[in-house]
């Protein structure tokens, strides 16, 4: 599958003392008492090529396991970067077993203890002191994992190579490590190496804010979601007809005005400045960047609400509460509509620190040939000019080619000639085709939310595609990545938005991630079913796809179990 090195590139375990042994934290007596450790034998044992995504390279060693215990210690190199993936770690592990887990920046590897260690190793261009480092191959999103019975070895050249390693971790130990509270188990990782790095640079999830409004809790919750499964990208639908949801300080009217409504007629709600930093923040800590989008030219009633003067007739439409698209748009032939989209994306590109910028441009289906392409061309300059590159639906295809600009597919009939001429011409693109990556459509027939224009998407349809051949003239290597879109029209809560995201989320994130070598719907299906315990153990409300072998079993005891379980909510 790979020529990647498959020999150790970590120093052998040092005999030193070990200068960060505490005592042992001992879980209360009560939650004792409250454990059935028989339970546990129902649990299937997590093996090493359990993991979603798939990795790279497994090799397993079945004769080694290591366990976690009281006296496990965590070590990694001194490195701000690295200290806080450690420090995720032990915060991701400590809630279900009780352990202390102290953290040690050490760049000795290991303890006389059990340790986990994380190694950031030098990459081949890094300056002087990383010559101490093992290097690697992997790239910047790479890890290696070594699971012996002494120790749990972790090395990659980036701190989010190491992130991606500990969500790997995470994966291996059993599924009552997602218990909020402590559970006697014996935490044991299956021994052997995995050798990991992804398929495609850009792996997303969308979130529609429009719509329905979410909480920043909501969103933050949605972006643990995503990291669990190495996705990268969380794209913020911030602004549509119902609703625009980001504060803009020379536009105030937009999130005050254009802000207070939504589908179905409720409030609505907005996103101060603080609160989109505080999503922008939480992202970074678990290595996924926001792609902000403000729809444009269409899908902007709520900005016409706000600013009478951007609308063509210059006259205030009411709010729409609606669901229908395609009706609205802001003046192409006004000039003041240029300086509110320079002022909004000027505003918005400076709290985001991530590389991209999303103009939408979809379903303006009043701004039509010439007078469309000049706007976007534009718009698309305005973009480069806030020193972002610029993304958009692919109705931006016949507009003018602009460095690093970039198409998010979302078509059915993979056969798009223009989409394929702008590829020609330039554009790299995010494919989310509608009929296997959007997360809004019903699973079945009897789904009580959600659309069903693109087709029914169960698990399997989610899967089975794949993003380097499938649009027609369309190389692999113009495909940046996959995007898994949620439109929020019908979804109107954390649980609706998790009953859409599980099981289909994970589904895409391996076809972003893994090589294609692994792809295969039985193996899938199979690891996807041990996922079913880790949803319940959280508490993330999940749909029980009837084309999943979920385990029969619950696989912790009950009493330790989130208050939320994994019936359907609907
Ligand atoms: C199409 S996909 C839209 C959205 C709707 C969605 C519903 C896209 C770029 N536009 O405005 O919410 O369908 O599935």
């Amino acid at each position: 599958m790979s020529s990647l090195p498959i020999s150790s590139p970590t120093p052998e375990p040092s005999a030193a003392a070990d200068p960060v042994a505490l005592p042992a934290h001992q879980p209360e007596a009560a939650d004792l008492a409250a454990r059935t450790a028989g339970d546990d034998l129902l649990a299937p044992a997590v093996r090493l090529d359990d993991v979603v995504p798939a990795p790279e390279r497994v090799e397993a060693d079945p004769t080694a396991s290591f366990v976690l215990t009281a006296d496990t210690t965590i070590r990694v190199t001194a490195d701000p970067g690295a200290r806080a993936v450690a420090d995720h770690l032990a915060e991701l592990l400590r809630p279900a077993t009780g352990f202390l887990l102290p953290v040690a920046d050490d760049t000795r590897t290991d303890g006389p203890t059990g340790t986990l260690t994380l190694t950031l190793a030098a990459t081949p261009a890094s300056p002087a002191p990383a010559t101490e480092r093992p290097t690697t191959d992997l790239g910047a999103q790479g890890y290696r994992l070594d699971v012996t019975a002494a120790a749990v070895r972790l090395v990659a050249d980036t701190p989010t190579g190491l992130f991606y390693g500990v969500q790997t971790i995470r994966q291996l130990l059993p599924a009552a490590v997602e218990s909020p509270t402590p559970v006697t188990t014996r935490w044991a990782l299956p021994g052997g190496t995995i050798l990991d790095r992804p398929r495609f640079p850009y792996r997303g999830a969308m979130l529609d804010v429009a719509r329905h409004f979410f909480t920043v809790e909501d969103v933050l919750r949605v972006i643990d979601h995503l990291a669990r499964y190495k996705l990268n990208h969380l794209h913020l639908h911030l602004t549509d007809d119902q609703g625009w949801r980001i504060a803009v300080d020379s536009w105030p009217k937009l999130a005050t005005v254009g802000g207070a409504s939504e589908v179905g007629g409720g409030p609505g709600g907005r996103y101060t400045k603080a609160d989109y930093r505080r999503i922008v923040s939480h992202a970074a800590a678990r290595h996924v960047t926001v792609v902000p989008e403000i729809d444009l030219p269409g899908h902007t009633n709520a900005a016409l609400v706000a600013y009478p003067q951007l609308a063509p007739d210059k006259l205030a439409p009411p709010p729409y509460t609606g669901t229908e698209v395609g009706f609205s748009y802001v003046d192409p032939a006004d000039e003041q509509t240029y300086d509110f989209i320079a002022d909004v994306l000027g505003e918005v590109a400076a709290l985001t620190p991530g590389p991209w910028l999303h103009i939408g441009g979809d379903e303006a289906f009043k701004v039509k040939g010439a007078v469309y392409t000049d706007f976007v061309e534009r718009a698309q300059r305005i973009v480069a000019d806030t020193g972002k590159a610029v993304v958009g639906w692919h109705q931006l295809a016949p507009a003018a080619h602009l460095d690093g600009r970039v198409l998010q597919w979302w078509g059915t009939d993979a056969d798009d000639p223009t989409t394929a001429d702008a590829v020609r011409r330039g554009a790299r693109l995010i494919l989310s085709p509608g009929n296997h990556a959007y997360l809004d459509m019903k699973y079945a027939q009897d789904t009580p939310i959600g659309h069903d224009w693109a087709g029914l998407i169960d698990v399997r349809r989610a899967y089975d595609w794949d993003p380097g051949t499938h649009i027609a003239d369309v190389p692999s290597t113009a495909v940046l990545g996959v995007e898994a879109p949620l439109w929020t029209e019908s979804v109107t809560s954390l649980t609706d938005i998790e009953f859409m995201l599980f099981p289909r989320l994970p589904a895409i994130a391996e076809l972003g991630w893994s090589p294609r070598a692994t792809h295969d719907w039985d193996g899938f299906r199979e690891r996807l079913a041990g996922h079913g315990p880790r949803w319940s153990t959280a508490g993330i409300t999940f749909h029980r796809s009837p084309e999943i072998p979920w385990p029969a079993t619950p696989t912790v005891p009950r009493q330790n179990r989130a208050p939320r379980n994994d019936t359907e909510s609907h």
